[in-house]
């Protein structure tokens, strides 16, 4: 399994929350950020993180609890206000490298806005 990031200071998406690095957000929360994806793969493409610095879905711990439902939240109204509800939508995480993890702080892609084909490759 592919380790987290080794310093928090080096990880991309820490840097997106505190804005060292600019995004175009949707959706900001205490707990979570929603921004679109620099490299959209459908109309509508945003990447829903925990500002909290957690490496993968694989690292989520118990008391990971509340902020991965705020996460689930935000995705539900990224999808609403973006006009993907009510045809549907993906919501997928990627994890290591196998599952093409490219960035190791946990995200969610919401992917919608055409259909999409299953299984991914
Ligand atoms: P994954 O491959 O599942 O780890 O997805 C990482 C996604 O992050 C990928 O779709 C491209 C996106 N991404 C990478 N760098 C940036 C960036 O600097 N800004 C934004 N908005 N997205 C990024």
């Amino acid at each position: 399994m592919v380790k987290g990031c080794e310093r928090v200071t080096d990880c991309l998406f820490c840097k997106i929350v505190s804005g060292e690095i600019p995004s175009d957000k949707v959706l900001e929360t205490d707990d979570v950020l929603a921004f679109r994806d620099i490299r959209p793969q459908a109309p509508v493409h945003v990447l829903v993180i925990p500002k909290k610095h957690i490496a993968s879905a694989h690292h989520i711990e118990a008391s990971d609890a509340s902020v991965l439902l705020h996460v689930h939240q935000a995705a539900q109204q990224v999808a609403e206000e973006l006009g993907i509800a009510e045809n549907g939508y993906r919501l997928v995480t990627n994890i290591g490298f196998h599952g093409q993890q490219t960035v190791q702080h946990l995200h969610y892609h919401v992917l919608g806005g055409r259909q999409l084909q299953w299984p991914p490759g």
